[in-house]
Formats: structure tokens, C-alpha cells, sequence
């Protein structure tokens, strides 16, 4: 008896794991989505995939379990007389019968497949464009080793913003993505909006992405571009309307102008940054660096790299090669106090 609820006990702690593996597999949707899952999807674009990315898994486990089945009763189902396995004694065709499931399968196979495709080239053909009439925000995306540009388009000149990393778009209103690449192809893909498409040199490549719902998405490159591939995120942060067009207009002013202390810290800045760094509203005007006018704004640094927190600010711009190496900012070995005055002044830029 004894023997028996220690087998039991011993059986069910070895069992525990695996049916808590199972169970959260269904819980799955409760929890936190991770930041990279593409079977929770958000927004017209990309509900149709989601269902149909379920739906095909589904239907492929069920012909998986079907055929596991089906094999498996086919290999302990011995027609043969006992024991005797050569060729003449195992019999291959049993009359007609035989080659009617042979068509019954085929036929079954052909619908799921066929059905299958359809739906699949009907979600294409839905998500390809954005829904008609909404005249939609465009946003000029240039992959670069390794992080992103973005240039908000308008007619109006003064109102076209460059930011960089994190992207704020309006919740329920399409937005147009225009992608460029700047030096080797990129790959831009935000899973829980819209599926993945490249950033080429010298073509523009258009998608477009819609969320429903207030949040910050991920997104990532995910096309082999170099060293620091893996450190090219960025987010794509949905705002309600008013919020997305406060964020706008707050983005658009130049940097508010460097208080006493501060001068110092500027003048480095320009010195030392200007020639990569744009910081609007001072001299500093290079374009091959993330924009920095509003760089307080931005809850990561370098591409999705750290936090942006005082102390990552101040080790990022002290140590660039060492906190992503090869990446295109170099070590600038600043004294102590200048790299103290860039940083504090840094901070001012919200
Ligand atoms: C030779 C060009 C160059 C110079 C000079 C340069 N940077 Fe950079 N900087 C870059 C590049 C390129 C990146 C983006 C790196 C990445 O994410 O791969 C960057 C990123 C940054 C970031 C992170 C921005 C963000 O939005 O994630 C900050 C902050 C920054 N630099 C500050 C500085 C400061 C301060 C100086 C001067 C002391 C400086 N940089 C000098 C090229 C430069
Ligand atoms: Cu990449």
C-alpha cells in the first residue's frame, strides 16, 4: 500500500512540470503577452493574421494527431500471419477497400489545403492596403546600422518631424510606413502590428500598421545587418488623438533654450556631438546620428539598448564601444567634468 502512494507521490511530482507546461500554454493570453509574440496581435491589420496564424496551427495539429494516429495503428496492426515478415507474406493491397481510403485521404487533404489557401490569400488581400478613405499619417523610416530614423511627413515643411527609435503614432487611424534603407537592408517588424518588411537601399518599400489600443509595441530588425543587429529595436508607442497630437506639436518645437549653467554644456555638446548629432534650436546639425532635441522623451537608449535612465545616459555617452560594440558612435574620452556638463545638459532636453 505504502509502496503504491510513494509510486503515486513520485509519479505525480515528475507529472506536475509537464501538466503546468500544458496548463499555461492556455493561460497563455492572460498573462503578459511577451514583447515579441505575434499570436496576440493588435488593430485591423493585424487581427485577420493572428486568426489565421491560430487557425492554421490548429488544423495543423489536428492532421498531426490524426496521422500520428493513423501511423501508429498501421504499425501495430499486423496483417501478416504471426511472425512471418517476408515480402510475399505481408499483403499490400487488401481488394478495393484499400484504395478507396487511399482517395479519401487525397480528397480530405486537397479541401484542407485548398481551404487553407484561400483563406490565406484572403487575409493578404485584406491587410495589403489600409482601409479606404482615412487620408493616413506617413512616416519615412530609414533602417541604419543600427537604429532607426523616422522623418513624420507633411505638405508644410516646418511640420515635418526627424525622431528616432520610438514612434509615436494616433490609436484607430492608419499610418503609413515608408521604409529606406541606409546602408545594408534592414528588416522592419513590430509583431503585434504588422508582419515584416524589408528596408532596402535605394527602393522605398511601403506598409502600413494600425493599433486599437493605446500601448507600446516593440519591434525589432530582423534581417541580419551587422554586429549590433540584435540591438536595433525600437517601439512604436500608440497615443489616443489628443495625446498623439500634443506629443506631435511638443516634438516639433526646437529645444528650449540652454539656462546659464547649462551654457557650457552646450558648447561641448556642439563641439563634440554636432557633427553626428542634431539638436534643434543650437548649432549642433549633423544627420547621420539619432536626432537628440527631444531625447529625454525616449524611455530607451540606443535602439532599445538601456533604459534611459541618468546613470545609462551618462555610460553610454562616457563608453559607446563598450556598451554596443562597433556601433557608429565612437569613444570620445571626455574629461570627468565635460563628460558631468554634456550629460546634465543632455537632461534638459525633454
Ligand atoms: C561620429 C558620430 C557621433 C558622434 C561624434 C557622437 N555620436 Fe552619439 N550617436 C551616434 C550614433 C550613430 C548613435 C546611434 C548608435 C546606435 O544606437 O547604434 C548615437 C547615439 C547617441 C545617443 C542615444 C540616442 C538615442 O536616441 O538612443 C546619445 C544620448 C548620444 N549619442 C549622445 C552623444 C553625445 C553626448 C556625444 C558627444 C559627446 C555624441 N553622442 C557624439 C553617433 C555619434
Ligand atoms: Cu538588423
Amino acid at each position: 500500500m505504502n509502496a503504491i502512494n510513494r509510486d503515486t507521490r513520485r509519479a505525480s511530482r515528475a507529472l506536475a512540470p509537464l501538466a503546468f507546461g500544458i496548463l499555461s500554454l492556455f493561460a497563455l493570453p492572460a498573462r503578459a503577452a511577451p514583447p515579441l509574440t505575434y499570436m496576440i496581435g493588435d488593430g485591423p491589420k493585424a487581427y485577420p493574421v493572428v486568426s489565421l496564424t491560430w487557425g492554421l496551427l490548429i488544423i495543423s495539429l489536428i492532421v498531426i494527431t490524426i496521422m500520428t494516429v493513423l501511423v501508429c495503428l498501421g504499425a501495430v496492426h499486423r496483417r501478416s500471419p504471426r511472425g512471418d515478415l517476408s515480402i510475399e507474406a505481408v499483403p499490400l493491397l487488401h481488394g478495393g477497400a484499400g484504395l478507396r481510403w487511399v482517395g479519401f485521404g487525397v480528397v480530405i487533404t486537397g479541401i484542407v489545403l485548398f481551404g487553407s489557401l484561400i483563406w490565406t490569400m484572403a487575409v493578404l488581400a485584406r491587410v495589403s492596403n489600409p482601409p479606404a478613405g482615412k487620408s493616413p499619417l506617413t512616416i519615412e523610416i530609414t533602417g541604419q546600422q543600427w537604429w532607426w530614423k523616422a522623418r513624420y511627413l507633411s505638405a508644410d515643411p516646418s511640420k515635418v518631424l526627424t525622431t528616432a527609435d520610438e514612434f509615436h503614432i494616433p490609436v484607430g487611424q492608419p499610418v503609413r510606413v515608408k521604409l529606406i534603407g541606409a546602408d545594408v537592408i534592414h528588416n522592419f517588424w513590430v509583431p503585434a502590428l504588422t508582419g515584416k518588411m524589408q528596408a532596402i537601399p535605394g527602393k522605398i518599400n511601403e506598409t502600413w500598421l494600425e493599433a486599437s489600443k493605446p500601448g507600446r509595441y516593440r519591434g525589432q530588425c530582423t534581417e541580419y545587418c551587422g554586429w549590433q543587429h540584435a540591438h536595433m529595436a525600437f517601439f512604436v508607442v500608440a497615443d489616443p488623438p489628443d495625446v498623439f497630437q500634443a506629443w506631435l506639436t511638443k516634438q516639433l518645437e526646437p529645444a528650449a533654450p540652454a539656462s546659464a549653467q547649462d551654457q557650457h554644456g552646450q558648447q561641448l555638446f556642439q563641439q563634440h556631438c554636432g557633427l553626428c548629432h542634431t539638436v534643434r534650436g543650437t548649432l549642433a546639425g549633423g544627420t547621420v546620428a539619432p536626432d537628440l532635441t527631444h531625447v529625454m522623451s525616449r524611455e530607451t537608449l540606443a535602439a532599445g539598448t538601456l533604459p534611459n535612465t541618468p546613470g545609462n545616459l551618462v555610460g553610454w555617452v562616457a563608453n559607446p564601444q563598450s556598451i554596443k560594440p562597433g556601433n557608429n558612435m565612437p569613444d570620445l574620452f571626455l574629461s570627468g567634468p565635460d563628460l558631468t556638463d554634456i550629460t546634465t545638459y543632455l537632461r534638459t532636453l525633454k
